[in-house]
């Protein structure tokens, strides 16, 4: 009985660990409606001044069959003050519909958005995912 609760304690002491740790899946349709996109980041929420960093799922709207081989450019934009960052982000595709951003810089505090752009042969379409309160 004592080893079951035991058990049970440390159970839960992780499951709570693993629900601090893991970062919220953002999904979100493209305006066009020609892709699902669901958009992890590390730190979460994301800060000022580092290197945050994101994953990224590309599916296909209707059939969420996964996108491979996509062209896709990542580009933090602050919209109220129509300005970018000064680092450039860099993508890496894992396969199966997945794909790495790293350097999502973001040069100061605010609302900023994160534009994803994405091309698979003639299909193109963006999704905007939006931070509202980025800080240090
Ligand atoms: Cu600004």
């Amino acid at each position: 009985m004592i080893l079951k609760t035991a058990v049970f304690v440390i159970f839960l002491w992780i499951f709570s660990f693993s629900q601090d740790s893991a970062a919220d899946v953002i999904e979100q349709k493209s305006l066009n409606g020609t892709f699902v996109v669901q958009l992890q980041v590390k730190p979460d929420p994301p800060q000022m001044g580092i290197n945050n960093t994101a994953i990224l799922k590309v599916f296909e709207r209707d059939s969420k069959v996964k996108v491979e081989g996509a062209l896709i450019e990542v580009t933090p934009w602050m919209t109220v003050h129509s300005h970018g960052s000064s680092k450039k982000t860099k993508i890496k595709e894992k396969g199966d519909g997945v794909y790495t951003i790293e350097d999502v810089y973001f040069t100061m505090e605010g609302e900023w958005d994160l534009i994803v752009k994405i091309a698979k042969n003639k299909q193109e379409d963006q999704v905007v995912f939006t931070f509202r309160n980025v800080k240090k």
